[in-house]
C-alpha cells in the first residue's frame, strides 16, 4: 500500500510507544511496578533539558498499551502484538521509540526485526535501569537520545538506544544487571553514539544499503509457540540424555536452541545425541550456538561435533540466543516447507549472522 501522505516523511511525527518497564515504574508497596500518565511524565522529564536541546528534538505522538508490562513477563504474544501495532502505524511516523522494560528488551527488538524486514525508516528500542522520576536517572537521557536517533533517516532497522550507544537490535544482549551501560553487542560493532549530545550514526554499519523496495513485514501468528514450543538448553558437564530427552519429546515442542561449547562442540554421549537425531527425525527444528558471547561456532570442526552435524543441527554460527530463539519462532510459525525453514535459519535476514 502506499501512503496517502502529502506531509514528507521526515516531517511526520515520531511516535512512541509505551510498553512498560522500569523506566515507567513507580513505587508500589510490592516494589516497583509499571506506571500510567506516561505522556505528561515524558513531557515534564524533556522540560528539564536546557532549552536549545529540548527546540531540537523531533516531535512525537504517544500511545501507550493500556496494560503496561513488567519486561519479564513477555512472551511472543507481545511481539507479536508489538510488531503488529507499528506495522499498523509506521506510515504516519518518520520513525518508531518503543519504551521497553530491560529484561527481555533484546529479544523483543530481535523479534522485531524479522517481522518488520525491510522496513525503511528506524524503529528505536530503550528503556532505563531507574524510573523517570528517579533521582540520578539514565531515563530521560535514554529517552533523548533514541529520539534523536529515530529521527534519522538515514537509520533503517530495529536498534536499541541504550547508555549512549545504539546497537542492532538482532545483535544486542543485557549484559549488565545495575550498570546504566547495560546492553552489549557482543559479535558486531555499534551502529552509533552519542558524542556530546548528538546522537551519531557511524557510517556503512546500518542495514540501510541493503533494502531495496517496499518493506516485506512478515507478521506470522506466534500464538502456537508462545507456550513453550520451542526451547533453550544450555548444556552442562554431567548432563544426561535422559534430560534432553524429557525436554525434546515433548509432543508441542516444534523447535530448540542448543547451546554447546566453544566452537561447536557437545558432550560425546551416543544417548544424547540420539535423542537429537530423534527429535531431527521428527521435525523439530535444531539450531546451536556457542556459551560463549564473543566469536562464531563451526559443527563438525572437531570430532566433539560431528555428532550434531549428523543429528541435523543447524549453526547458529555469531548468532546471541535472543536472536536464535526469536528467528526459530518467527520461521516455525509461517507454514514453510521444512528444507526452506533449514535454508532460512542459515541465511542472514536482518543483520542477525
Ligand atoms: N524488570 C524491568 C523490566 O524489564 C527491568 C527494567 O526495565 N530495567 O521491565
Amino acid at each position: 500500500m502506499t501512503s496517502p501522505h502529502a506531509t514528507p516523511l521526515t516531517e511526520r511525527p515520531l511516535l512512541v510507544l509505551y510498553t512498560g518497564g522500569t523506566l515507567g515504574m513507580v513505587e508500589t508497596p510490592d516494589g516497583l511496578a509499571p506506571g500510567g500518565d506516561i505522556e505528561p511524565r515524558l513531557a515534564r522529564a524533556l522540560a528539564t533539558l536546557p532549552p536549545a536541546r529540548q527546540a531540537s528534538l523531533p516531535a512525537f505522538d504517544v500511545l501507550a498499551f493500556p496494560e503496561p508490562i513488567d519486561s519479564s513477563a513477555a512472551t511472543p504474544r507481545d511481539w507479536q502484538r508489538l510488531g503488529r501495532e507499528i506495522a499498523g502505524r509506521y506510515r504516519d511516523h518518520a520513525g518508531i521509540v518503543v519504551l521497553h522494560g530491560t529484561d527481555t528488551l533484546a529479544w523483543t527488538a530481535s523479534s522485531l526485526a524479522f517481522q518488520l524486514q525491510g522496513l525503511d525508516r528506524p524503529v528505536v528500542v530503550t528503556g532505563a535501569m531507574h524510573p523517570l522520576e528517579a533521582p540520578g536517572s539514565d531515563a530521560l537521557a535514554n529517552l533523548e537520545l533514541a529520539l534523536r536517533f529515530a529521527a534519522n533517516p538515514a537509520l533503517q532497522e530495529v536498534a536499541i538506544a541504550f547508555g549512549g550507544k545504539l546497537l542492532r537490535g538482532v545483535r544486542a544482549r543485557k549484559w549488565h544487571t545495575r550498570d546504566d551501560d547495560a546492553f552489549a553487542s557482543p559479535n558486531y560493532p555499534l551502529l552509533g553514539e552519542r558524542v556530546d549530545q548528538d546522537a551519531v550514526l557511524f557510517p556503512g554499519r546500518g542495514l540501510a544499503h541493503q533494502q531495496r523496495g517496499a518493506p516485506l513485514f512478515e507478521l506470522p501468528d506466534y500464538t502456537a509457540l508462545a507456550d513453550g514450543g520451542v526451547a533453550r538448553l544450555v548444556v552442562w558437564p554431567g548432563i544426561s540424555a535422559r534430560q534432553v530427552a524429557a525436554w525434546l519429546e515433548d509432543p508441542r515442542l516444534q523447535g530448540a536452541l542448543l547451546e554447546v561449547w566453544g566452537g561447536g562442540n557437545a558432550p560425546d554421549d551416543p544417548a544424547l545425541l540420539e535423542a537429537l537425531a530423534a527429535a531431527s527425525g521428527e521435525g523439530k527444528l535444531l539450531a546451536a550456538i556457542s556459551q560463549c558471547p564473543h566469536g562464531s561456532i563451526a559443527i563438525g570442526e572437531y570430532a566433539a561435533g560431528q555428532g550434531l552435524k549428523a543429528a541435523g543441527v543447524m549453526s547458529g554460527e555469531t548468532m546471541t540466543p535472543e536472536a536464535a530463539m526469536a528467528k526459530l519462532v518467527h520461521l516455525l510459525a509461517q507454514p514453510l516447507e521444512d528444507a526452506e525453514r533449514r535454508r532460512r535459519f542459515l541465511t542472514p535476514l536482518v543483520g542477525e549472522r
